[in-house]
């Protein structure tokens, strides 16, 4: 598997301070520990179908000592999709699919939400039934190359939504949020980060609409509200959570007012009372993608203006997460990377173990090699 190590110093020592290791609780979600397993695309679901595998359920079960999982991107339509083999949650068969996942997990003793996704631009006619282009909230075509089944090619221009049809993805999401609580999930997160569609409403780079989804901040921000509250009927607020990313140029992304933009909306899904906000940190990438007038947006911005846990998300490494939660900033941190080689990580963190170091090759698509088969520590 190519896997070298490094080396992390030992666990931090508990002083009466708020530990990565103690219980927190999300909404109504309690969790062991405070360390998320990061949503990672991994490009293993089964096709025809877009349907969740039992070597997938073995991958989210040897992960089952986060505190709390999210799990990789998962697509509430066909016209939400984007990237080869992710799956998704609108049919009985991916249900069942995902089924066996949180069996296998909560049998370990995790926790685990499901990720809802909608790509909006950042598809392909290749991926779209009828080959149809793209929809998007305005025809913002964005910088950079689809990842296809036929290799990388560049994006195309999307289609703007109807009105009618942006009600209709709601109720996509709507369907989604149920059809994961038939799953058994412990609950959902809306992906509103890494501009897919509900970023691409709240940013005026990709919003140019003038009905009530585009304008102003409350009518750019209408839209992941509606999506939010089509979970929140079905789950309540406590079992839903909202992942943003008001520093990321990722997928060719730009507002021209994140604190504003961000600020509203973080504000506005308190009132909601959601079991948590899922916050990407600003980080080298974002810098070296951004436009001129970038203005990056610190976790920190958040705490006054949302009262649920906050999630924080972005190469943390285990002294950084400590560093996090003693400044008071989250309650949690999400990683990502470091739990593709390292299916024990919380364990690891605990005893001051090296990590493993994933390879990169594996990431993306291809079977079991570089996906379940990474051992954890011996004894
Ligand atoms: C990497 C590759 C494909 C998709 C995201 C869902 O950025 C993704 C993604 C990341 O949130």
């Amino acid at each position: 598997m190519n896997a070298a190590t490094e080396t992390t110093p030992a666990a931090v020592s508990e002083t009466g301070r708020v530990s990565l290791f103690d219980p927190v609780r999300f909404g109504l979600i309690w969790v062991q520990n405070r360390a998320v397993m990061a949503p990672m695309t991994r490009n293993r679901a089964a096709n025809p179908g877009h349907v969740p595998t039992p070597v997938m359920a073995e991958y989210y079960r040897q992960r089952a000592g986060a505190g709390l999982i999210v799990t990789e991107a998962t697509q509430v339509s066909p016209q939400g999709v984007g990237y080869p083999d992710t799956p998704g949650i609108h049919s009985d068969e991916q249900v069942e699919g995902w089924r066996r996942v949180t069996d296998a997990v909560h049998h370990a003793g995790g926790k685990i939400v499901l990720q809802l996704w909608h790509v909006g631009r950042i598809s392909h006619p290749s991926f779209q039934p009828g080959g149809a282009l793209p929809v998007a909230p305005s025809p913002v075509a964005p910088r950079g190359q689809a990842y296809t089944p036929q290799g990388s090619q560049p994006f195309v221009t999307p289609r703007a939504l109807e009105t009618d049809e942006v009600v209709s993805i709601v109720e996509d999401f709507a369907r989604g949020a149920a059809n994961a609580k038939a799953a058994g999930f412990d609950g959902v997160e809306i992906h509103a980060a890494n501009g897919y569609l509900p970023d691409q409403f709240l940013r005026d780079g990709t919003n140019q609409r003038t009905d009530r989804y585009g304008g102003s901040v409350e009518n750019r921000a209408q839209f992941l509200l509606e999506v939010t509250g089509a979970a929140v009927d079905v789950w309540g607020p406590g079992r839903v959570g909202v992942r943003l990313s008001p520093s990321g140029t990722f997928n060719d992304m730009f507002d021209s007012d994140p604190h504003r933009t961000f600020g509203y909306a973080a504000e506005a899904l308190d009132e909601l009372g959601l079991a948590y906000l899922h916050v990407v940190a600003p980080d080298a990438a974002d810098a070296r993608h951004a436009p001129p007038g970038w203005r990056p947006v610190p976790i920190g911005f958040f705490r006054p203006l949302f009262r649920g846990s906050i999630v924080g998300a972005g190469g943390f490494t285990l002294q950084g997460a400590q560093a996090a939660l003693d400044a008071g900033e989250v309650d949690a941190v999400a990683f990502g990377k470091p739990f593709i080689a390292n299916p024990d990580l919380v364990h690891r963190f605990r005893r001051g173990a090296p990590l493993t170091v994933g390879d990169s090759a594996t990431f993306y698509g291809g079977g079991e090699k570089g996906y379940v088969d990474y051992p954890a520590l011996a004894g």
